[in-house]
């Protein structure tokens, strides 16, 4: 029998990805009115500042049950006043989907909040592994100076609903003060 090569292939060190059915989306700062605390200096910035991209491999249609996707969020350094440049975040649009998050390279925060607005914090830094258990949302941070990669795998079908997190954000904003990084 033949032994083929597969369709995809990522770099172990940062997670890049290339191959069939791989996608990129990027965000922008434009992308993001209204998620930041401070809108001066929002309104401030260059509206086309790259804040991350998302490569993503879905093998399957997004919506089939049973099926995984494969992607890496690549968050770029920087910060909107002091707050540190992030995710949108979101709640999955099938609530209970669970996904795993892994860092590679990097430093950052993952926020974490349930339904009824409490939050959790975990690092994430190159080797950290992290479980996105389902009806919770979460966001990423990036609180290093350097670009923050983070590997993820979500369920085709999870979806994504970033209404809740638009209308009344997450509870918890990741900062720098006086030089050190708070979540407050
Ligand atoms: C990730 C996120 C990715 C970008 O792949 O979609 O980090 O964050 P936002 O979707 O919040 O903009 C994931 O959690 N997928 O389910
Ligand atoms: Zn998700």
């Amino acid at each position: 029998m033949i032994i083929k090569n597969p369709s995809v292939e990522f770099s172990k060190q940062n997670g890049m990805l290339k191959g069939e059915n791989v996608s990129k989306s990027i965000r922008k700062l434009k992308d993001m009115d209204g998620f930041y605390e401070d809108e001066e200096a929002f309104h401030a910035m260059d509206p086309e500042t790259v804040l991350y991209e998302v490569e993503a491999y879905a093998p399957v249609e997004s919506g089939t049950e049973g099926g995984l996707f494969f992607g890496t969020s690549f968050i770029n350094p920087g910060k909107v006043g002091n707050e540190y440049f992030m995710t949108k975040g979101h709640f999955h649009e099938i609530l209970n989907r669970a996904e795993y998050y892994w860092g590679l390279e990097g430093e950052g925060v993952l926020v974490f909040m349930d339904e009824e607005g409490n939050n959790s914090l975990q690092h994430v830094y190159p080797g950290s592994l992290h479980y996105v258990p389902g009806k919770i949302a979460h966001r990423l941070v990036n609180t290093g100076s350097t670009k923050l990669a983070v590997g993820a795998c979500w369920p085709a079908d999870a979806g994504h609903q970033y209404g809740p997190i638009a209308e009344k954000g997450f509870g918890v904003r990741v900062k720098e003060i006086g030089g050190k990084i708070l979540a407050e």
